[in-house]
Parts: C-alpha cells; structure tokens; sequence
C-alpha cells in the first residue's frame, strides 16, 4: 500500500497543534506536511505557509509532498465568525471547496473535515441531540458547517472520495489556546485556576454543553480516519460526545483540587449562541459503526489539565 502522506491546513491553531504532533507520530515526522496561514516555526517535520482560499499553491504542495491524505482544519469559528458573517462564510467554504477540488483532481485518496455541533440550532432536541436531526443553525459558523458536512457527503456520493467528518463538541486542552470559539470559555478558566486568578466567564453558570478532552478528540479522528471504509456509514458528519457540564460544574471540579478558586459571571454575545446549541449529544452511530468510546469524564480532565499547566 502507498505510503501516507499527510497535507494539514490551520495546523498551527488548537486542535491543529496536536494533530500535527499525534499523525506524526503515527505516519513519520517526514510524512505529515503541516501548513498554515502564519509560519508554523521549527517543527519535528516539514512545514509549510499556505493560504487555504490559494487553490494554485494547495495543488502545487499537494503535488511535491505527493499527499495521500488532507486534514482541512482551517476555518473561522462561532464566536469569530458572528463579527463578519460573510467574510467567515467566504473563508469557511471556498477553503473548503479548494480542498475538496484539489483532492479530487490529484488523487488525494482521504480528507478529513471537521463539522461541530454548531450545526445544531433550537429546533433540534436540546439533550441526547440524535445522529439525524432538523439542522437550522443560527451562526453563520454552524451554516457553514452544515454545508460543509453536505458537500463532504456529495464529494463521496458523486466522486468516490473518501471525505470523513467529525461534529467535534468543545475540545479542551493544555497544549494550545483555542481561537474565538464559545466554548473557549472551558479551557481559559484552568489557566485562571492554575494563576490563582479570578475566572470571569462568559456564559452563564447554567450553561450545559458538550465537550472532550483533547486526547480523546485526537484519538477520536485517528480512529476514524483509519476505520475500513465500508464501516462509515454517515459520510455527512458523525456525532460525537465525551462529556457535558455547565460553568458552575467545571469551576466545582477545579475547586475540588484548587479551593481558593473563584469564578465570576457576565454573559456577553456568546451566551445566546450556547442557549442554540444542545447540552448534549447521542453519538451511537459512532460507537456502532468504528467503536467510539470516550475515555475522560470531567474530574479526569480536570486533574490532567491542572496538572500539566502546573
Ligand atoms: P483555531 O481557530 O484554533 O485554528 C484555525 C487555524 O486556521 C489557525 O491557526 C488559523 O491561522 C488557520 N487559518 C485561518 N484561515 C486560514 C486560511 N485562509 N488558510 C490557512 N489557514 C487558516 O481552530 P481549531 O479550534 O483548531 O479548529 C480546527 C477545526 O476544528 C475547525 O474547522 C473548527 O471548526 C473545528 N472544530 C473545532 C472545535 C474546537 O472546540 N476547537 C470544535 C468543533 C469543530
Ligand atoms: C466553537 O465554540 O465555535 C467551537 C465549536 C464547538 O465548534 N469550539
């Protein structure tokens, strides 16, 4: 079988950071391309500047590394993308379809799109949202989410290309920073915790919504991406859960191992795209069809992240 070799566009931002790291493990340093908009600094392997609305120089690195495979990361999330809707449309589906083309026209045999829970609106059923839901989505991000996981199941239909797709909830690190999400709130407040700093949290302390430690979402897309292809079954965008909590649940699990920790509220713009959002997720199509089990609750987590930020 030909070797893989791996093209990653936004690999310098949250989850990219770790992706990058984790595929090369797996495939070879050598092996995974990571580019982005900025330059990505001396890294294990090659690295790349790439601009992923320049469909000329995607085809043209595509065509020197020789990629097999292309990880689409970048994008412009929720909170982001509610500041200049149409620019975030722009950047979320011409990307997209750049990618999408230039796999298919040089025989790139896998990508991998990453969808979100933003494509979930208030008509959808708020916990245990089902696999297979009315999608109206009321970000500009989730919209394009919800074309994207559209396009990513045509390219399949009408071409053969084997496009797979997560609906990442929030990922929560300790690697990197997450970049203008709604969820971001849940990683800023153990860097808070750890400086003995006061958190004040955007959202409400009622607030349920999904989220997974990043191991697990890293481990998640590994698995899926190496999964015989006859077992995915929704070339859409698969559903996918680790945990769910509020703000006052995650400053209550910091607070068993930080106990002068403090958290504050004031709800800004974001809070009312949290409320369209569900507070939880049915991800049983993924566990059936290639074997999804989370591994993290959220006590884990906290003691992880709190121990490597020390
Ligand atoms: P991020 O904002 O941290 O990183 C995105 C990266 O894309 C940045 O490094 C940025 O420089 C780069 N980028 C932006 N425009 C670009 C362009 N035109 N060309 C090349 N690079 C460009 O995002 P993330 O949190 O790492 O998310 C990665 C992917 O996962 C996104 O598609 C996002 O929608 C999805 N996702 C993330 C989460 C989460 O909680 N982090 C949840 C659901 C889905
Ligand atoms: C965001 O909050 O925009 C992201 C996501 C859930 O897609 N973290």
């Amino acid at each position: 079988m030909k070797q893989s070799r791996i093209l990653i566009t936004g690999a310098g931002g949250q989850i990219g950071t770790v992706l990058t790291d984790a595929l090369r493990q797996a495939f070879g340093a050598d092996n995974v391309l990571a580019t982005d908009l900025r330059d990505l600094g001396p890294q294990a392997g090659p690295t790349a500047i790439l601009d992923a609305l320049n469909p000329e120089a995607l085809a043209e690195l595509v065509n020197k590394w020789e990629i097999t495979q292309i990880y689409h990361l970048a994008a412009i999330l929720s909170a982001t993308g509610e500041k200049n809707p149409l620019w975030a449309w722009d950047i979320n589906m011409r990307s997209l379809f750049n990618v999408l083309e230039t796999a298919r026209a040089t025989g790139v045999q896998k990508v991998y799109y990453p969808s979100s829970i933003a494509v979930f609106g208030r008509e959808a059923a708020k916990f245990d949202t089902p696999q297979f839901e009315v999608l109206i989505p009321e970000t500009v991000y989730g919209i394009s989410k919800v074309a994207g996981e559209n396009w990513a199941n045509y390219y399949f239909r009408r071409y053969g290309l084997d496009v797979r797709s997560l609906r990442y909830p929030g990922i929560i690190g300790y690697q990197s920073l997450p970049g203008g999400g709604t969820t971001d709130y849940a990683v800023d407040i153990y860097h808070y915790a750890v400086r003995g700093e006061t958190f004040t949290c955007f959202l409400s302390a009622d607030t349920a919504l999904p989220m997974l430690y990043m191991p697990d979402a890293i481990r998640a897309t590994l698995e899926l991406m190496e999964a015989p292809a006859e077992n995915i079954r929704v070339r859409s965008s698969y559903n996918l859960a680790g945990m769910s909590f509020t703000p006052a649940e995650i400053a209550a699990s910091i607070q068993k191992q930080v106990p002068d920790f403090r958290i504050q509220y004031a709800p800004d713009f974001r809070q009312a795209i949290a409320d369209s959002w569900p507070a939880s997720i049915d991800d049983s199509a993924a566990r059936q069809d290639w074997g999804w089990k989370p591994m993290y609750d959220l006590d884990a987590m906290t003691t992880d992240m709190l121990t490597h930020l020390r």
